[in-house]
């Protein structure tokens, strides 16, 4: 068996979406996600002008001799860009596989060991009250874990709200927009926001919440003991984890258990904080680290020190990553939650997926593979659309992380 072509198809219904498509010479063909949100071209010009031409030839169901060729063949080893242009590959091959089984993918894993993957959405307000209502929305929709993001009373713009309220999508058409950011007026707010959460709701939805990187590492300790009382199910990115030391500080002072490593791209990036067990769950993705294979890894290593995945699911990874995360997510054992943000109507009309959501949860469907597809005459007609990520600056003008 092998692969006779292989190519990049960008897209953007509603947002960019970057696919890779494998062709073999048994009429079956595997698709997979390399997209990395503001950044797609960099992935797409990787595929096409350094993979592919390589693939043709290979036989597709040595997908692990694959990634060790992509990986060490390579010599520039790691990077956002290498690992989700890897990834693309190994998901492609990994829905070659379940193609040719007749299996979905969770079962050449070694099938489900839940009946359902649970998944958190996003309740964001521009303020507290309407923050309220989203939650309440969302406990209506079924969600069992719902992250909390709200604007703070004497600040412009906050990361995960929307200005005109409405589903958030921090990439936007044109120059990247300037955000600007106070820890200490967060500081200050968010504590009274989780209080009137446990106050209207009780506590028996799992409460999570995105920090976006934004404070120093005695600052995530400070709010993490603050938020003890209303006993989250994570805090989300507290500081930035180049230096995994850092967490070792915010260890010190509380119990509030940390989530980490959605811009993670390999094992070596999380190490540190799981042997040291600085973090209870990891959110590495599918695309972004490597596919099913590097995943898988480092999946083992977390559960070997219980620590939990909880993977990164925003509407810049596409539905064929999604598929992929809940074929993951059903097979794990260390599993913990999956985000699910939702795409617009245009986005799931252009890739046809067999998975679904119902009250809270969601399911990968049944269908060989990764059960997603392509329309590939309906992705054609949007075209690509250069955008990008917000930057954030202090209220004094120093360029901060957004
Ligand atoms: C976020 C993302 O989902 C999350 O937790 O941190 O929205 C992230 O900002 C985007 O994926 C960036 O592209
Ligand atoms: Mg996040």
């Amino acid at each position: 068996m092998k692969i006779i072509h292989a190519e990049v198809i960008v897209t953007c219904p509603g947002r960019n979406f970057v696919t890779l498509k494998v062709v073999t010479d048994q009429g079956v063909y595997g698709i997979g996600d390399a997209t990395l949100n503001g950044r797609e071209l960099a992935v797409a010009s990787y595929l096409k002008d350094h993979v592919c031409p390589v693939l043709i030839g290979r036989d597709p169901r040595n997908i692990e001799d694959t990634w060790q060729y992509l990986y060490k063949g390579a010599y520039w080893r790691r990077g956002p860009v290498t690992m989700s242009a890897i990834a693309a590959v190994d998901m492609a091959l990994w829905d070659i596989k379940g193609k040719m089984a007749g299996m979905p993918l969770y079962q050449l894993l070694g099938g489900a060991s839940r009946e359902r993957v649970m998944v958190y959405g996003h309740a964001t307000g521009r303020d507290l009250p309407e923050a309220l209502d989203k939650y309440a929305e969302h406990i209506d929709q079924g969600f069992q874990a719902i992250r909390i993001q709200c604007g703070v009373p004497g600040m412009q713009s906050v990361y995960g709200v929307t200005k005109g309220g409405g589903a958030y999508e921090p990439a936007t058409k044109g120059w990247p927009q300037e955000e600007s950011w106070s820890s200490e007026k967060y500081l200050d707010f968010i504590p009274r926001l989780f209080e009137a959460v446990r106050d209207r709701f009780g506590f028996e939805t799992h409460l999570l919440h995105d920090v976006h990187h934004r404070l120093t590492p005695i600052e995530a300790a400070r709010l993490g003991k603050a938020l003890e009382p209303y006993r989250l199910f994570w805090m989300e990115d507290p500081t930035p984890a180049e230096n995994q030391e850092a967490f070792r500080l915010i260890r010190q002072h509380t119990v509030t258990p940390i989530a980490v490593g959605e811009i993670f791209n390999s094992i070596w990036d999380c190490k540190q904080l799981i042997e040291e067990q600085l973090i209870d769950y990891i959110r590495t993705t599918v695309t972004h680290a490597g596919g099913i294979t590097h995943m898988r890894r480092i999946a083992d290593f977390a559960s070997m020190y219980q620590v939990r995945t909880g993977a990164h699911g925003p509407s810049d990874l596409s539905p064929v990553c999604m598929g992929a995360a809940l074929h993951f997510d059903l097979w794990v054992p260390n599993f913990g939650v999956q985000e699910y943000m939702g795409y617009p109507q245009a986005a799931l009309d252009v890739f046809p997926h067999a998975w679904e959501f119902r009250q809270g949860s969601m399911h990968p469907g049944d269908a060989p593979g990764l059960g997603v597809d392509i329309d590939e005459k309906l992705a054609a007609r949007y075209p690509y659309e250069p955008a990008y990520l917000p930057v954030a600056r202090l209220e004094d003008g120093t360029l901060w992380n957004w």
